[in-house]
């Protein structure tokens, strides 16, 4: 049986070479990391043999690892007709995990049938950190499902495997690049140069990971944090989260002014943030902005208002600094969509040079369902971020949208409440915990799960406790 798996192991990775599966020269990843090798699975597809061929060896593999289970669910999109074959063939039913939940009939983000506690095996193609795995295991473990062992196709060998142990998953990989260079090297079918010029790349990404892996952002401490941070606004908030031990943010959402400093008052000791919209102020006046920067002052939170500016450059470099409001006199933090391009930061920006302390937020994904913010739509966000990392202190987002790691940057989460269900208005919640631990929020915004409560200072300071030790809990890995 050993024998033939190695056999059958062998000649499948000769034949995923020559269907060009993977590939040696120099790519551009999805990072911007130039890379001598490519991996692209989705082509076996087009070749249903190996399909069959790969179907048995995973068969093989699970007997041989004697994993069991009630379910099995492929990572989309690539290891779903993977999953599909290794179903029919062991006669176990599977899942299929949206990638978003729909917005009409039953919302499900898992399709199949199923009951609390089953164990579901995960299927994926190619493993780099993991997060893929990760992402379908949390929807999964949110249906009460158990997971605990993934299989995958090829390992990158690039902090995955570590990533999902973390997360309480086996990864069980059939192949890892080492191998397949070894195997290609016995058949002659790799030049010398490029073996050694793929070792090189193992070896840097792996001394790179270890650099990453000392200081990723989830695990470093707000103080830490405060020191590498280059906006000043974010420097600042990073101090006040820790003095106060913090991470909760106010949203004030309500229409009058004395209201408003009437929550700042009460709450001010237990928040990092206050969250304005101050065009929902029914009685904006000058005296109120001078009241409400007093009293953040008095209890050391900072104050932002949430004006989603979306226009070109002028037009919110004006609305930022005059009408009415003359919202850049008084607040330290602003938000701000991407959508426009980066003139909107190039107007925002005239703006800030005489202000320094200000921090711009700005929107990657939101809370709300259906919005239309793809992963493409963030991945560009983050990259025009990164030329004006001396103004924006932040990204307002559902899940950790970092490319890179980037512990200068504070992740700002609204959509949180104690018991998540949304409104009718198309809100999304989650609890405290799962923000900060799952989705790695490092502030979450909390607004009528505060003052629509009965009794809002003890419920914010409820927030406040169950924010911070999951902040707390999350450093300690
Ligand atoms: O807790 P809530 O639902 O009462 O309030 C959430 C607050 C509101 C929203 O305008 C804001 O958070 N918000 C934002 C922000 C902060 O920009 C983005 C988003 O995606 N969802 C969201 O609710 O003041």
């Amino acid at each position: 049986m050993v024998s033939s798996y190695e056999q059958q192991r062998k000649e499948l990775a000769l034949k995923l070479f020559q269907i060009s599966a993977f590939k040696f020269g120099s790519y551009t990843l999805k990072s911007g990391e130039i890379s001598p090798v490519y991996f692209d699975l989705r082509v076996i597809i087009s070749h249903p043999d190996v399909m069959e061929n790969l179907t048995n060896l995973m068969l093989l593999f699970i007997k041989e690892k004697e994993i069991q289970c009630d379910q099995l669910c492929g990572v989309p999109y690539t290891a779903l007709p993977l999953a599909t074959l290794l179903s029919v063939k062991m006669k176990q039913p599977m899942l299929i995990r949206r990638k978003e939940a729909k917005t009409y009939g039953t919302k499900k983000l898992i399709e199949g049938k199923f009951q609390d506690q089953e164990t579901c095996l995960i299927i994926e193609d190619v493993v780099t950190t993991g997060s893929s795995i990760i992402e379908t295991t949390n929807d999964l473990r949110n249906e009460n499902l158990e997971v605990e062992d993934a299989i995958v196709v090829v390992d990158r060998e690039q902090g995955g495997k570590d990533n999902l142990t973390k997360n309480g998953i086996r990864m069980h990989s059939l192949f890892t690049l080492p191998y397949f260079l070894e195997i290609l090297k016995d058949e002659g079918k790799i030049e010398d140069d490029m073996i050694k010029t793929i070792k090189d790349y193992i070896s840097k990404s792996t001394e790179k990971k270890e650099v990453k892996k000392s200081a990723t952002r989830l695990q470093m401490t707000f103080s830490s944090r405060a020191e590498i941070a280059k906006n000043e606004a974010a420097k600042e908030l990073f101090k006040i989260m820790e003095a106060k031990k913090s991470n909760l943010c106010l949203a004030a959402d309500v229409t009058k002014s004395d209201e408003i400093l009437n929550l700042a008052e009460s709450l001010g000791p237990f928040i990092c943030v206050l969250k304005t919209h101050v065009d929902i102020v029914e009685d904006f006046s000058e005296n109120f902005v001078n009241s409400l920067k007093a009293l953040a002052k008095k209890h050391n939170f900072m104050i932002m208002e949430d004006r989603k500016f979306a226009d070109i450059g002028n037009t919110v470099a004006l609305q930022f600094s005059k009408g009415i409001y003359k919202i850049s006199e008084w607040c330290d933090l602003v938000t701000a969509h991407s959508l426009p391009g980066d003139g909107l930061l190039k107007g925002l920006k005239e703006v800030i040079k005489n202000k320094e302390k200000i921090g711009i937020f700005m929107l990657t994904e939101m809370s709300s369902d259906g919005h239309l913010m793809s992963q493409d739509y963030s991945n560009k966000t983050m990259q025009m971020i990164a030329n004006y990392s001396d103004i924006v202190a932040g990204i307002v987002a559902q899940s950790s949208q970092f490319t890179e790691n980037q512990p200068e940057l504070i992740q700002l989460t609204p959509g949180c409440k104690l018991d998540e269900t949304g409104d009718n208005l198309g809100q999304k919640y989650n609890t405290p915990e799962f923000l900060v631990k799952e989705k790695g929020a490092d502030i979450a915004v909390v607004g009528r799960g505060i003052i629509e409560s009965k009794n809002p200072v003890e419920v914010a300071k409820t927030y406040r406790e169950r924010l911070w030790n999951s902040y707390e809990e999350r450093i300690k890995y």
